[in-house]
């Protein structure tokens, strides 16, 4: 058995449940040189924390993350609870001296994210990573590959779209994901941060500027009475609280490499009950993903003579595939839960060798300044808006 790494994590719903299994199924199926220990889960209230450790396998609960953060078994603070909250806990997770894994998008505003990045500059010593876990799909990381590799060329165009529908229903309960103060934003940090962070990863260029619309087609929604899933239950009578964030974001963008992209995000998108779709068009071939066959990365090589050149579907499921090896026999399909898993590997080694797994907090302000870019441009009558770099 190698060295414990205490872990302490503020935050039990959907993310909460998520993270959960990662860290108990982490080093069950990889090597990994220090072994995840689920040390204390933190919520506010004492019953349904109690109740959410003992389902999810923590050992011991917390009412208060200011506790949770300076305890001698935690070494390192996952947090996934609202953005509104973020800077604060991971901000004093970082000065007690623990490493930090924090939900994206990493702040609800640019400053916030700012401070977080500057206290993550500070500690050099810890590990601070922002959790943008469709990045560590197999299919992701081959389509990196691929284009580091110069497969593809240089890049022309990105289309990336993250399409849900779990708002569509104007019936469909007010939750923190649709007030401002709580999330910051809506469909646009919520999932468009997702594809944002994919588009830069895959071709490893940044977005130097945007136009931008946002939209919120429904903007009072009922009260629900108790909270499950993304969502809850409402009764004919439930009083309605108004919407204060977007329910849809489009946008274009330029890439650092010259090349155009295309975004769109949205929680209307009905039929598409969690939907991505990233396609990279470059100057000898493309790839295209799209998250309901997550398994399989679709690739086009243009040098291959025209008459047999054609789309070509990869399983990504072989041992030489990123994360392959670990899990089941080729061919027998990974899901959505996986990517967390692969996303505390990725953090233990990094921990362990003293590295900064990407996306760091670093990385996490870069997209929060794209999500600003997008807001000012959409506020603009979709004026280009440039990604306002550090001074
Ligand atoms: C809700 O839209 C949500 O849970 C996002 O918050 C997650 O980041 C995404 O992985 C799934 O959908």
């Amino acid at each position: 058995m190698t060295a414990a790494l205490g872990v302490g994590m503020v935050g039990y719903a959907f993310m909460g449940a998520a993270h959960s299994q990662a860290w108990r199924n982490a080093h069950r199926f990889f090597d990994l040189p220090l072994t995840p220990r689920m040390a204390v889960l933190g919520g506010r209230t004492e019953d349904a924390v109690r109740a959410a450790a003992g389902r999810l396998g923590w050992a011991d609960v917390e009412t208060d993350w200011r506790r949770l953060v300076v305890r001698d078994d935690v070494d390192l603070v996952d947090i996934g609870t609202p953005g509104d909250t973020h800077a604060e806990i991971a901000i004093a997770a970082l000065e007690a001296g623990k490493h930090v894994l924090c939900e994206k998008p990493l702040a609800n505003t640019v400053a916030e994210a700012q401070a977080m990045a500057a206290a993550a500059a500070a500690h050099p010593e810890l590990v601070a990573m922002t959790g943008f876990t469709y990045r560590r799909m197999p299919a992701i990381q081959l389509a990196r590959r691929l284009v580091e590799q110069g497969r593809i060329g240089t890049v022309r165009h990105v289309r990336a779209q993250y399409l849900q529908d779990w708002l569509a229903d104007e019936r469909a309960p007010w939750v923190w994901r649709v007030d401002r103060e709580q999330a910051g934003s809506g469909a646009l940090g919520d999932v468009g941060a997702h594809v944002v962070d994919l588009a830069q990863f895959v071709t490893g260029e940044s977005l130097t500027g945007v136009s931008a619309m946002l939209e919120t087609f429904v903007r009072e929604r009922p009260v629900p009475t108790s909270l499950h899933g993304l969502g809850g239950t409402v009764t004919p009578d439930s009083p309605l609280r108004p919407v204060t964030v977007d329910d849809a974001a489009a946008f274009l963008g330029r890439l650092s490499g010259g090349g155009m992209a295309v975004f769109e995000a949205t929680r209307f998108a009905w039929g598409r009950r969690n939907q991505i779709r990233l396609e990279v068009n470059g100057s000898s071939g493309s790839l295209a993903f799209d998250l309901e066959d997550m398994n399989g990365l679709l690739f086009f090589d243009a040098t291959e003579p025209a008459e047999t050149a054609g789309f070509r579907r990869i399983d990504v499921t072989q041992p030489g595939h990123p994360y392959g090896g670990s899990w089941w026999p080729p061919g027998h399909a990974l899901g959505y839960e996986h990517a967390f898993t692969h996303q505390v590997v990725d953090l233990v080694r990094g921990v362990a060798a003293h590295e900064h797994p990407a996306p760091t907090f670093a990385d996490g302000l870069q997209v929060q300044r794209v999500l600003d870019a997008v807001e000012r441009s959409a506020a603009d009558d979709s004026r280009w808006a440039p990604v306002v770099a550090p001074a």
